[in-house]
Order: structure tokens, then sequence, then C-alpha cells
């Protein structure tokens, strides 16, 4: 065809394109080419995309469980960022940690809910119990075996339960299913006026959140899980595992004490683990785990005491503030367990170096001053207790030893070493014969114990056995003899319960000397040694001891709505202080659960008891697994 020459005129391309049509449509073609390949390359969380386009991952063979966790990757496979707390999922979208996983375990356990998405995904797993991923989700082959744990305990959980029939044991029977009441009461009182809330309120009926969690909410559902779970509450446990599926989010900004989410909601998460195999807890544990991360991020390693969820940041505009001893050393028990249970060895890690940091540091007379600062590694001032600020870090000593199966030396060593100190600079007798261990500040005793530090009948107990053999003896006496003195501290009030400090002063022994340390809220300490030395001694005198606290909380702590604290354990009408406390189903109720349980319930062979008393099995494999490596 011709084509007619016009002066001005740009002729058309054949397809009917002039040259700056042509220009501009080739533009928006290789905008359109840049575009796509940015999506996929350059932005963080394009993995569906990644996913579509790039090969997928192989699955690893044999491996026993599959998690499904967004945005994590397996530590073998890629060393974590120096700082890496995942981003929290977005509100409405799916925490992965509320996909339960394969089930393993027969038993009492059952759905909540017999239809639902998690059916499906217990559905699309394979014969092997490996869960294909859904699309849209990124996979983690993790190679924790339950049934091979589970193998390994020397006793069955729950024990055997022999005495049933025994005609002699029928009333400890009794006394067990009382406590177990309590703990129905206590958790039904919570459920009805407070779910989902940290702690109830029993005379206002009402919940509360308090400010140690940093936003995150339910501290009573995740301390009363084990206890639900070893008290046999079916239903209970039951809810309290649906609210953990369905409204236990971690997407939370606060401020939070990183001790109390350690051994409150980590320990409790980990417990509820390792007893039921169900793979919610451990993916919550381990999402949780990670947001804590950020604590550790200070020039020695020793982690601050706050935890900011939200930006995640050590600021130095808090450099001055020191950190506590029991609370960066009681971190050991959970953290290994975050390893092992995740593959990641970063939570070792952190403790570890903790540890190296008080192992090099000089003490004074061999003693651990409460507070270090996490800047200089040196210590802030010479206070030193076994009670508040000090208590738990020699409690996670001896327990460190034991977990790991009486391999890890370095703990042993230090945890008697410690003891020797206390021994020598704050152990006295007082006038009326009483054992108690002082407080020192730089060398001065003030000459109180709280009930805090009524803990350490129990721990100087499970540790007697394994100290030299001239000092076993010894040191189960001393157990002995400082738990003696704590019973006396309830024996001698009113209420029969102990006061929160109490002196031995001036003729006055074992008493607080003052209205403001005369409270109850519910501790479990002394309960907790009358537990360990009834399983090391068999002395029928704790169980009497532990029921007169039974009687006592039944008669001065039950309200109409839940168990309270009391304000004056010398007034025979005390006022209540209106909180039920999560650690009174964590730790009270159990440990009187346990001290008139079997020696194989929850045996102290196969589980250590962190903190809060959750337990926390002790390590019987010859696994490699990061968090048993030695150091
Ligand atoms: C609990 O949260 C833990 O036992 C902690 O170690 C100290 N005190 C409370 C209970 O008294």
């Amino acid at each position: 065809m011709h084509m007619r020459k016009v002066p001005g005129f740009v002729p058309a391309s054949p397809w009917g394109l002039r040259l700056p049509q042509k220009f501009l449509f080739l533009l928006f073609l290789s905008g359109l080419v840049t575009l796509c390949f940015g999506a996929l390359f350059l932005l963080p969380h394009s993995s569906r995309l990644k996913r579509l386009f790039l090969a997928s991952r192989t699955q690893q063979p044999g491996l026993e469980v599959m998690a499904e966790v967004a945005g994590h990757s397996p530590a073998r496979e890629q060393e974590p960022p120096p700082n890496p707390a995942p981003a929290a999922p977005a509100p409405g979208e799916d925490d992965p940690g509320s996909r339960a996983g394969p089930r393993r375990r027969k038993g009492w356990l059952r759905r909540t809910r017999p239809t639902g998405p998690r059916e499906e995904a217990t559905a699309a797993r394979g014969s092997s119990g490996v869960a294909a991923p859904k699309p849209g989700e990124e996979s983690i082959p993790f190679s924790f075996d339950f049934n091979a744990f589970q193998s390994r305990l020397r006793h069955p959980v729950l024990g055997t339960r022999t005495d049933e029939s025994k005609e002699p044991q029928s009333r400890v029977r009794a006394q067990r299913e009382k406590i177990k009441e309590m703990m129905r009461f206590a958790w039904q009182s919570y459920r009805r006026y407070a779910m989902g809330r940290n702690e109830l309120r029993p005379l206002t009926k009402d919940g509360y959140e308090g400010s140690m969690f940093g936003g995150l909410s339910g501290a009573t559902v995740i301390d009363s899980l084990d206890t639900l779970y070893l008290m046999e509450l079916k239903e209970e446990f039951q809810e309290a595992k649906a609210w953990v599926e369905e409204s236990f989010h971690l997407n939370v900004t606060g401020e939070a004490s990183l001790f109390e989410v350690n051994i409150r909601y980590i320990g409790g998460l980990l417990s509820a683990y390792y007893l039921t195999g169900e793979e919610v807890f451990r993916i919550k544990a381990i999402k949780l785990g990670e947001k804590l991360l950020p604590a550790f991020n200070t020039p020695t390693g020793i982690p601050k005491g706050v935890v900011n969820f939200k930006s995640g940041s050590w600021g130095w505009a808090t450099a001055g503030s020191s950190s506590i001893l029991a609370e960066f050393g009681s971190l050991h028990l959970e953290f290994l367990h975050l390893t092992e249970l995740s593959g990641n060895p970063i939570f070792a890690e952190k403790v570890r170096n903790i540890r190296k940091v008080l192992r090099k540091i000089d003490k004074p007379f061999g003693l651990y001053p409460n507070f270090l600062s996490p800047v200089s590694g040196n210590w802030v001032q010479h206070h030193v207790s076994v009670g508040g600020l000090g208590d738990s870090f020699y409690e996670y000593l001896i327990k460190s030893w034991l977990m790991s199966a009486k391999t890890d030396m370095e703990a042993k060593n230090m945890y008697y070493e410690a003891l020797e100190a206390i021994e020598t600079y704050l152990l006295n007798v007082s006038p009326g014969g009483l054992t108690y261990i002082a407080e020192w500040r730089g060398g001065i005793l003030d000459h109180k114990m709280g009930h805090l530090a009524c803990f350490s009948g129990g721990m100087i107990s499970l540790g007697a056995e394994d100290a030299k053999e001239e000092k076993r003896a010894h040191y189960q006496e001393l157990a002995a003899q400082i738990t003696r003195t704590c019973h006396e501290s309830y024996a001698r009030s009113d209420t029969k319960l102990g006061p929160e400090a109490f002196w031995f002063n001036s003729g006055r022994e074992a008493v607080a000397t003052q209205l403001s340390e005369s409270y109850y809220i519910l501790r479990p300490e002394v309960v907790e040694s009358y537990m360990y030395l009834w399983r090391q001694t068999h002395d029928p005198t704790y169980r009497e001891w532990g029921w007169d606290v039974v009687m006592a909380l039944e008669k001065y702590c039950r309200t109409d709505a839940g168990f309270s604290g009391i304000q004056d354990v010398y007034s025979s009408s005390p006022n209540h202080d209106n909180k039920q406390q999560s650690f009174f189903l964590a730790e009270t109720l159990k440990y009187l659960y346990l001290l008139f349980s079997e020696d194989d319930t929850l045996s102290l062979e196969d589980w250590v008891f962190n903190t809060e008393a959750h337990p926390l099995p002790v390590n019987h494999s010859d696994s490699s697994s990061g968090a048993w490596h030695r150091h």
C-alpha cells in the first residue's frame, strides 16, 4: 500500500502506534517488570511471592515435628539476627501459635471444639504426623521428638497412684481431694469473673492486669495449666487450653518484666507442652521467648529487668539502672528448654553468657550482691539476700545441675560455693534456737527473713544429696531447721499464716515488727519447703504443717468468689487484699497437692520445678542439641 508522506507528520508503526506512543508503552512495560522483581526480591515480607517463584524448600526426611511458624528460621540453617524479635502478627492476622500441631499423647486430652480449622490442619497431616504447610505459610522443619522424650521419663508423669486402696492412706487421699477442690474453686472463680485478665479480684469480682506483663493477658490461665493437668481437672484444663489457642495474643506493645514473663508465661507454656505434647504451647513459648531477646542487647549481655515489646530496644536513657540478681539469674532453666524445643541456640547462648559474667566477677567474701550494672558488669551495691532480689538465682544454680542430669558441673560448683559463703556470713541461730538466714548490707546484718527466703529450706534439702559426703547430713539438718523457723513464723500468728517478713530482735523472734510487713499474699515458699522436706524425709510433721496451712487458707483467705490475700496475719478477722495471685494456683496449691501425693507424681528424678513451680524435665537424653552442649 502506498503511503503518502505529509510534512511534519510522524508515521505510525506497523501496530498502529506512533514513535512517542511506542516509547511510552515500552517505558510502562519495563516499569512493570521492575515492579514485579522488586516485589519478589526486595520486600521483606514477600514470602508468599517467593514461594510462588522460587524453588520451594524441601522437607528434611525423618523429622518428627513440623512446626508452622511464620517468620522464623531454623537455627541450624541460618544464624539468627542479633535482634531477632519477630514482628508480632497484626491484629486479625493468624498467630501461628494458635495452630495446634500433631498430638502424640494418648490420654484424657480432647479437643474443645469437635470441628474447625485446627481439625482440618490435623487431618492434613500424613500418617507420619508431619504437617504439610498450608498455602501461604512458611514451614520450619524441627526435630524435637516428643515420643522419645516421653519414653525417657523414669516414672509416669502423674505417678502410679498405688496408695488408693490402702486404708492408712485414705486420709491422705481425702486431703489431696480437698486441695483439688480448692484449685477448682480458685479456677472457676477466676473463670467466672476474670477470664482472660491477668488475675482475679475476688471481692470486687473482676479482673486486673497489673503492670508487669507488658500487655500480655491471662497470667492466671498460663500459670494454672499444669496444676489443672496434675490434678486431673479435665474440663478446667480444656477451658484453659482453649483460651490459649483462641485468645492468648502475643502482639502486645507494653513494657514487661523479663523475669515475670519468663517464670510465669514461658515456664507455664513449657510445662504445659512437656506434660501434653500439644504444639500450641511449644509454639507460643518460643514466639514469646523471641520477644524477650532484645532485653539482652546490653554492653555486657546481662539483661535489663524490663523489656519493651514495642520498640524491642534497650535505651541508654535507662543505662544507669541496675539489673537484679534474682531476675537475670532465673532464666537458665527456661531458656535452655527454649533452645531444646526450637532448635535455636540463641536462648542458651544468652543465659550461658550471664553465667560467664557471674563466674568471672569478683564476689565479696564469695557472696553475690543483689544489683549488677548491665553496662559495666560491676556490682552496684553490696546488699546480699536469699530472700527477695537474690532468692531464685541460688535456686536456679542447683536446679540447673539437676536439670542437666548432673552434668553441669559449673552450676554445681557455683551453688555449693555460694551456699558455703551464705552459711559463713548470713546464717544465724536466735537466742530461742531458731536458725535463720539474715540479710547482709556491706558487712552489717539485718536480722530478718522475708517470706520469700523460706523457699531456701526446700532448696537446701534438694541439694543436700549431691554435696560433699561430709556435708550431706549437715545440709539436710540445716534445711529442716530453716523450715522449722519458717513454720514458727506461721505458728506464731493468729491466723496461722506467715507474715511477709519476720525479725529476730529484742527478744521477739520469727514475728513481723510492723504492720507493713504483716500481710500474707497467698505466697507458696513455706509449703514449697514442706513439700521438698516431705519428699526427702517422709517425716509426717511436714504433712501436718501443710494441712494447718490448708485449714488457715480456708478460714481466712477463702471468699465467696475466690481466694484472697490478707492484710494482717496477726488479726483474727483480717481484711482481704482483694487479690488472687496467679502464683497461688501455680505454686501454693500445686505444692500442697504434691505434699499429699506419692513421690512418683511429678517425680524429682524426672522434673525440676522452675521458680513459679512449673515442672521442666530433666535432660535424660544424650542429645547433642544446642541446649545441652557443654561449655
Ligand atoms: C513467685 O512468683 C515466684 O516464686 C518468685 O520466684 C518469687 N515469688 C513469687 C511467689 O511468692
